[in-house]
């Protein structure tokens, strides 16, 4: 009974320091967790899992602070809206929901399509960046250079596909159940996941995510944009994939 008791004295504890410490950011989960985004809303806000600034070598704290706290949250609020008149777009996962756009009322399809879309394109793209990303290792790297090459080259193809991309959208890697790796690039805030795939990261192509450093220098920013891709989540996120839990 005292054991118990202190380790829940001793749990609060860290729970207030971690608190204290970064006030804000701090309770970002580092996973995304879908069962957080119906706590509310029901569409919920994921926090950035790092501090706005944590990714200042590549992207500044300002554009991270409008992205997340302005753009992402603009969809969420968008699909909280579309969720009093269509409610069954909360009922099931995200992934459903986009893989069966046809069954949302055509009233609200297009809206539902943008918004969730930007919303799945915008958690997955919070996660898979991080501060010192490291190196691809192990099973997702044996799988680049089995489809690519070597990792330049997926680097290479990816950043020429993100800079053809016209106007808004978004450059990705996707991964099926078997573990194969492609780039493909969507206009506006679709997804591969619309098609039933899987993705394994995704660049955003929208100049709201990288105009203020890098102004119309796009392949500058694709370039400088694998330093702080974060490989651990990456090699995580192609587990899941081969495993079929990767949700989104
Ligand atoms: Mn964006």
């Amino acid at each position: 009974m005292t054991v118990i008791k202190r380790r829940n004295l001793l749990t609060i504890a860290a729970s207030v320091t971690v608190l204290s410490a970064t006030p804000r950011y701090g309770l970002g989960q580092s996973n995304v967790n879908l069962n957080t985004y119906r706590e509310s809303g029901p569409f919920l806000l994921p926090s950035l899992p790092y501090a706005p600034n944590a990714l200042a070598s590549t992207i500044d704290a300002e554009t991270m602070s409008l992205h997340h706290d302005k753009h992402h949250a603009t969809y969420v609020k968008n699909l909280n809206d579309a969720a009093r008149i269509a409610p069954q777009i909360a009922e099931h996962t995200i992934d459903h929901v986009l893989a069966n756009l046809e069954h949302v009322p055509e009233s609200i399809r297009m809206i539902v399509r943008n918004n969730l879309g930007g919303h799945a394109n915008h958690s997955m793209f919070w996660e898979i960046m991080g501060p010192g990303g490291g190196s691809a290792q192990g099973e997702v790297l044996a799988a680049i250079v089995r489809d690519f090459g070597d990792i330049d080259n997926m680097k290479a193809d990816f950043n020429a596909a993100g800079a053809r991309l016209f106007g808004s959208g978004w450059v990705f890697v996707t991964v099926t159940r078997e573990g194969r790796l492609a780039i493909e690039t969507q206009p506006n805030q679709d997804t591969p996941l619309m098609s039933g795939k899987r993705v394994l990261l995704g660049n955003d192509m929208w100049e709201h995510s990288y105009y203020l450093r890098y102004r119309n220098r796009r392949a500058d920013y694709l370039k400088a944009w694998w330093d702080v891709v974060n490989w651990k989540k990456v090699g995580e996120r192609y587990k899941k994939a081969k495993d079929g839990t990767l949700a989104i």
